[in-house]
């Protein structure tokens, strides 16, 4: 039976102060082309030793990290003792997750744009994965922005059909009592200025809690992961740190419900300092209904990655404190650029 108070203390837990979470959900062709960056191959093992350095790292897990977005073949892991994966997450205080769509597949009839798959048999890999440890979820949900001023996209049918998917996959979480996040991600990549950014989220985001509200999604067991509102990655005109800060808090504020126990943003291709500077500009200056912290996968990895370059756990782990503390400082709005210098 549903337990909303269960779905709402995880959900706080999720967003817990100076805390926020590791997305590590990458699926294997993602890790693969992560891993071909510091030119190591994509076996079972490495992607095993490469996240199980991650979830020993101390004191990262235990003091910044609330929760981390497993993959499927993750959830199932054990290191070398026995220890399962998900189980070291555990015993940090941190709470497993898994993602559980399966894909952004091509989106028929509107070329260009994407639908997210995943909702066939979802009920009983829920239950399987609540057996398994996990106590939330994410479903990823692409919109991609037109190149060259086309209005055209994202076309409404396509913010409509992922929303409703996004909804539906939200009350079959619910009703496994795992916490479902929900992440509608509006791409940054293109070259559209930082006002179309916020147009198409803030719709989107409009669209998503209609559905979420006509499918019965209770809130207060939810968690919302958007895009911040920035500028496209080519767009020639990039705005100020204080103006993402800025139009991303009115987007939110106009399209968010206090009743969202909180907001985990994703880092969608920005760099690591502008990613963790964002989040901490918003948390210092504005007075907001619901706590805001990170959900990053690659701005919390790539420079851990980096430094681990397939088996130097000491300069990975001492990577991952380092980002895992920024970010965690930046949920706080406590963050600035010195602390990453004195770092250096
Ligand atoms: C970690 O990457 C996730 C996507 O993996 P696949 O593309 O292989 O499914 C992704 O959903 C991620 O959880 C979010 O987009 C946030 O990651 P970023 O890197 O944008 O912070």
């Amino acid at each position: 039976m549903m337990d909303l108070d269960q779905l709402n203390e995880i959900a706080l837990r999720m967003v817990a102060p100076g805390k926020g979470i590791l997305a590590a959900d990458e699926s294997t062709g993602t890790i693969g082309k992560r891993f071909e960056g510091i030119g190591l191959e994509n076996t079972e093992t490495n992607r095993r030793n490469w996240r199980e350095m991650l979830f020993r790292t101390e004191p990262a897990m235990s003091e910044h990290i609330s929760g981390v977005i497993l993959y499927d073949e993750t959830l199932r892991q054990s290191s070398d003792d026995g220890t399962r994966l998900a189980e070291l997450i555990a015993k940090a205080g941190a709470v497993p997750g898994i993602k559980v769509d399966t894909g952004a597949k091509d989106l028929a009839g509107a070329p260009g744009e994407k639908i997210t798959e995943g909702l066939d048999g979802l009920r009983d890999r829920l239950n399987e994965y609540y057996e398994l440890g996990a106590r939330f979820a994410k479903w990823r949900a692409v919109i991609n922005i037109g190149a060259n001023g086309d209005e055209s996209m994202p076309s409404q049918y396509c913010i409509g059909v992922n929303t409703h998917a996004l909804a539906r996959y939200a009350a079959l979480c619910q009703e496994a009592n795992i916490v479902p996040i929900v992440e509608p991600e509006v791409i940054m990549e293109g070259d559209h200025d930082i006002e179309r950014c916020f147009e198409v989220t803030e719709y989107t985001l409009r669209k998503l809690y209609a559905e979420l509200f006509d499918q019965g999604v209770v809130l207060e067991g939810t968690v919302l992961k958007p895009n911040m509102v920035i500028s496209g990655s080519k767009c020639a005109e990039q705005a100020s740190r204080e103006e993402v800060a800025e139009l991303t808090v009115q987007c939110l504020m106009n399209t968010v419900p206090a009743a969202v126990p909180g907001i985990a943003f994703l880092s969608g291709g920005q760099s690591d300092e502008d990613a963790t500077a964002h989040l901490s500009i918003m948390n210092e200056g504005f007075d907001l209904p619901w706590p805001m912290t990170f959900s990053y996968g690659r701005a919390l990895q790539a420079a851990p990655l980096k430094a681990w370059n397939g088996s130097n756990v000491e300069a990975g782990q001492a990577a991952f404190n380092h980002r895992a503390r920024m970010n965690g400082l930046a949920s706080l709005g406590e963050w600035n650029e010195s602390l990453e210098q004195a770092a250096e």
